[in-house]
């Protein structure tokens, strides 16, 4: 594992770092603008007072923090791979380079001593899933990690109501941001309740002291943060193009890793460019949030 020395002295020295995935960037956002937004998150993470840690595997070395060259690699080079825990092995034996999904960040990220990281929506269980079973590995590490995720919720092209009971059933905690309604990722809401609710970062790094406190398995704590009302895709747009997009892939056979790029690739044309960005304003919330998070957690360290 290679970790910049910027990002190393920041964790070294207590100060707040957010980890931010790459799977976003290279399969989530089209080109050219996966690159500029890639380079604006690390900057909102700056003017925030924090240090970006994007995550990644180049060359078969996990990294910790990428230089622009790096980040140019994850948005441009072709056929990279989508890696989550279960791929870090074969990329790094192999030689392999790859961007990370939440599975993936997620666990470099707390091994390298980062607490908070920052995405867009998780994955989680699939529309289907009673005969696909297709969960995301994201749920996994989840449930054995121990970091906080600032999201928009899960994807909405995901079962939502299936998603919250499987992360109830792997003790994952989940608190609403000022909200007491699970968000829809591209949504305001997915209509979905959330049991618990906060006002504040401080408030979210009282919940970290207390994890730590009280031990017990080594699970996430899920920030969900809705994409405010103003920059939420329409609803009725949504719901149509995702009808379709879903019809698409099951047309087209997609499915495994491929099914979330395709459908999330759908929804950006189908919407003429809408989703996209919706999808950029609930990371953008995200991670200015998980900033403010990680420096109410250092303050207390
Ligand atoms: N959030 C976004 N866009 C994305 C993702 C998250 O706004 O593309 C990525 C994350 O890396 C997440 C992955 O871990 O999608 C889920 O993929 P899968 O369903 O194959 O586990
Ligand atoms: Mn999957």
């Amino acid at each position: 594992m290679r970790t910049t020395d910027e990002v190393a002295s920041a964790i070294a020295e207590g100060r707040p770092v957010v980890a931010l995935e790459s799977t976003i960037i290279s399969h989530g956002l089209p080109q050219p603008r996966n690159l500029q937004v890639a380079l604006e998150l690390e900057e909102t993470v700056r003017e925030a007072g924090a240090v970006p840690a994007t995550i990644a595997v180049l060359d078969g070395v996990p990294r910790i923090g990428l230089d622009k060259e790096g980040l140019e690699r994850i948005a441009t080079e072709p056929g990279l791979r989508k890696l989550g825990f279960r791929d870090l092995a074969p990329a790094a034996a192999l030689g392999l380079s790859g961007a990370t999904t939440v599975s993936g960040t997620s666990f470099l990220a707390a091994r390298a001593g980062i607490r908070v990281f920052a995405t867009g929506g998780l994955g989680g269980v699939h529309r289907g899933w009673t005969t696909v079973q297709d969960e995301s590995a994201d749920l996994d590490t989840l449930s054995r990690t121990r970091i906080t995720v600032v999201c928009a919720g899960v994807k909405s092209i995901l079962d939502v109501p299936a998603t919250l009971q499987r992360l109830e059933t792997r003790q994952v905690t989940v608190v609403g941001y000022r909200t007491d309604e699970f968000p829809g990722f591209y949504l305001h809401t997915s209509g979905e309740p959330v049991d618990w609710r906060i006002e504040t970062p401080g408030e979210a790094a009282g919940i970290m002291r207390a994890q730590d406190a009280l031990g017990g398995p080594e699970a996430a704590l899920i920030v969900a943060n809705p994409v405010p009302v103003a920059e939420q895709l329409d609803p009725a747009l949504h719901d149509r193009v995702l009808a379709e997009a879903l019809r698409a892939a099951d047309e087209q056979g997609v499915t495994g890793q491929a099914i979330t790029p395709f459908l999330l690739e759908y929804l950006v044309n189908g919407t003429g460019g809408a989703s996209l960005e919706a999808n950029l304003a609930a990371v953008r919330g995200n991670v200015r949030l998980a900033s403010a998070i990680a420096a109410s957690w250092a303050q207390g360290a």
